[in-house]
């Protein structure tokens, strides 16, 4: 076992059954132009984790432990989007709308695709999601018990909407979840203060939270 430094316990992982779980670091979000902008969101805020999404990965490629990708996004005929999903709010631009990376949210399009930053090399699993949880209509809880996976490492966007939503599907499922803090945004610092407190909130209740380099220490 490892024990990383961590709120509200220190948070203590088998390598060999740890993964870790990249949400969502798409063109649609990350990028101006895409989905996450249209939706009159600053998207710089978001840009800024790149280099700590990267270390992260960067060490889990390097002790030889699964790194897991998901993307949001429609089919072409967007058959798996609820209406409800297209009418809501006020986009500039709604899914499934043609914008400047493309059809927004719709599989294939260069919007829908992780930034150039963060791309998944060869033998990495990418999870495409319809929904704001990864487990929803997807392959990843299958995949994860194929795996022998009991404990997941969570990062990516947004913290509050589909990084926090994964993580509760994780944790209903079982899984020892750990949310790396400065590898996971939105495009609202207070909904993020307060996703990353009430995940660690009553002894952990979702899981628990850490800074990257507490897990890199630990790992070393
Ligand atoms: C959103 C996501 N915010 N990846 N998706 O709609 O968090």
């Amino acid at each position: 076992m490892i024990t990383v430094d961590a709120k509200p316990f220190p948070y203590a992982f088998p390598p060999e059954k740890t993964a870790l779980i990249v949400i969502d670091m798409q063109r649609d979000f990350v990028e101006p132009g895409g989905f996450g902008e249209s939706l009159g969101n600053d998207v710089s805020l978001l840009r800024a984790i790149i280099p700590t999404v990267a270390s992260l990965i960067g060490l889990f490629r390097t002790k030889g432990w699964p790194v897991i990708h998901t993307r949001e996004g429609h089919e072409a005929d967007l058959s798996d989007c609820p209406p409800s999903k297209i009418r809501r709010g006020a986009p500039s631009m709604r899914i499934g709308d043609v914008g400047p990376m493309g059809r927004i949210m719709v599989r294939g399009e260069p919007g829908n695709a992780i930034i150039p930053e963060l791309q998944p090399v060869d033998g990495e699993i990418v999870i495409d999601k319809p929904g704001k949880g990864a487990f929803y209509a997807t392959s990843l809880g299958d995949d994860l018990a194929r795996l022998g996976i009991t404990h997941l490492v969570f990062a990516g966007v947004t913290t509050e909407v589909c990084v926090q939503t994964t993580m509760r599907e994780a944790n209903d499922r079982g899984f020892d979840c750990l949310l790396i803090e400065d590898a996971t945004e939105s495009y609202f610092p207070h909904y993020k203060a307060a996703t990353v407190s009430m995940i660690a909130a009553q002894g952990g209740i979702v899981g628990c939270v850490t800074p990257f380099t507490s897990l890199e220490a630990a790992a070393a």
